[in-house]
């Protein structure tokens, strides 16, 4: 393939989430993100959308961050590229520290773009054989436990099979024991973005083995490898990293240090779909299972993360809920729907898929610019 770019376009993006996600970082009412889009001389198109937020609340990159080294620094260099191919781009971005969201979303649409040119899905190139993919829902932080308890509750009619609740420092042992007796047999994971201090290291444990819970997500901060290894050691429950790792050596680390018996692989948070896969494919050398998170992604991201679940390292249920759990209406044709058994069905069609709505981009845009080379 020797593609020619023709141009990138960097749209800024305001999608209302049906309903408040609450973290124990903040709340969000909207998602507010950039999306990527490259074309070729052929015509030919691909998308790619960026995980960083608003604020800098759950990493240190934001929507301006990323909104600046994409158009002053990345663009510019992928239209220098001799082939722009997601390697090298990536290759020739590396001297930039972090901004790994960034890149991210310029890897996705380089990504899309080979496989529609090739004529095959981003799944088959990732190696995928599975054509459904297992996920789960994330429950953001309710007003009362009571309403906690419905909202659980209906995701479960709704055919989720595992629930992850969010949690934080006072919303915790009282919240999850609710959901336990209220449904004793669910699969219950907890999250709590980094909110507890390393001292609380034996308290969460006795809530977490009171309620069955099956897997404590990033409860410390991003570098205290040694108090998740601490939790981690003889627990019965996994200690899943998310925010600590970024890269090959922040895994290569915790894996060593025993802090990482679950992983979160996500996109964003490490720069793209082939560290994600690499982080996989090593956290399994180490018998570490793996699954796909979300960041409330529009379909454009979601597709590619449905893509990424699907092939072969990744075990456990994905944070990849269907579409309507998040938006009413999604920038992407068809949107995903929840399947049997807890599954989205991996699109099979050219690329990541699914087709990205014009006339509903246009309508949620708040920005735009067009780059040519
Ligand atoms: O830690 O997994 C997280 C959303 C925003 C920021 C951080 C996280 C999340 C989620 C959402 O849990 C999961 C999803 O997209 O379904
Ligand atoms: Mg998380």
């Amino acid at each position: 393939m020797t593609a020619v770019l023709a141009s990138v376009r960097v749209d800024e993006v305001e999608l209302p989430l049906v309903e408040p996600f609450q973290t124990s970082f903040g709340v969000e009412q909207n998602r507010r993100f950039l999306v990527v889009c490259v074309t070729t001389r052929e015509g030919l198109e691909g998308w790619g959308e960026c995980a960083a937020a608003i604020d800098p609340l759950y990493s240190s990159e934001s929507l301006a961050t990323a909104r600046w080294i994409l158009t002053e620094r990345l663009v510019p260099l992928l239209f220098r590229l001799p082939e722009p191919t997601p390697e090298a781009f990536l290759a020739a971005s590396a001297r930039f520290r972090g901004n790994r969201m960034a890149k991210a979303a310029v890897e996705l649409a380089l990504e899309d773009l080979r496989a529609r040119a090739r004529r095959t899905s981003v799944a088959r190139s990732l190696g995928a054989r599975r054509d459904r993919v297992r996920v789960g829902v994330s429950v953001g932080i309710q007003p009362t436990v009571p309403q906690l308890v419905d909202r659980v509750g209906r995701y479960l009619e709704d055919g989720y099979g595992r629930i992850k609740l969010k949690v934080a420092p006072g919303w915790d042992a009282r919240p999850v024991g609710a959901v336990r007796r209220e449904y004793p047999d669910v699969e219950l994971w907890v999250d709590a973005n980094q909110a507890y201090p390393i001292r609380a290291v034996s308290s969460i444990r006795s809530w977490a083995e009171r309620y069955g819970v099956a897997q404590v997500e990033q409860p410390f901060a991003e570098r205290a490898i040694h108090a998740h290894a601490e939790l981690a050691r003889g627990a019965p429950f996994r200690v899943c990293l998310d925010e600590s790792i970024v890269d090959m050596t922040s895994l290569e680390d915790a894996l060593a240090a025993g802090a990482v018996t679950s992983l979160n692989v996500k996109v964003g948070r490490v720069g793209g779909i082939a560290t994600g896969l690499a982080l996989a494919r090593r956290a399994r050398r180490s018998r570490v299972p793996s699954w796909v998170g979300g960041m409330l992604e529009s379909g454009i991201g979601r597709a590619h993360n449905v893509a990424l679940a699907s092939s072969p390292p990744f075990g456990l249920s994905s944070d990849l809920s269907a579409s309507d759990r998040y938006y009413r209406e999604d920038l992407i044709e068809p949107p995903f729907v929840l399947g049997p058994g807890s599954t989205l069905a991996v699109p099979r069609g050219p690329g990541i898929g699914v087709e990205v709505v014009d006339r509903v981009l246009r309508r949620h845009r708040r920005a735009s610019r067009t780059f040519r080379p």
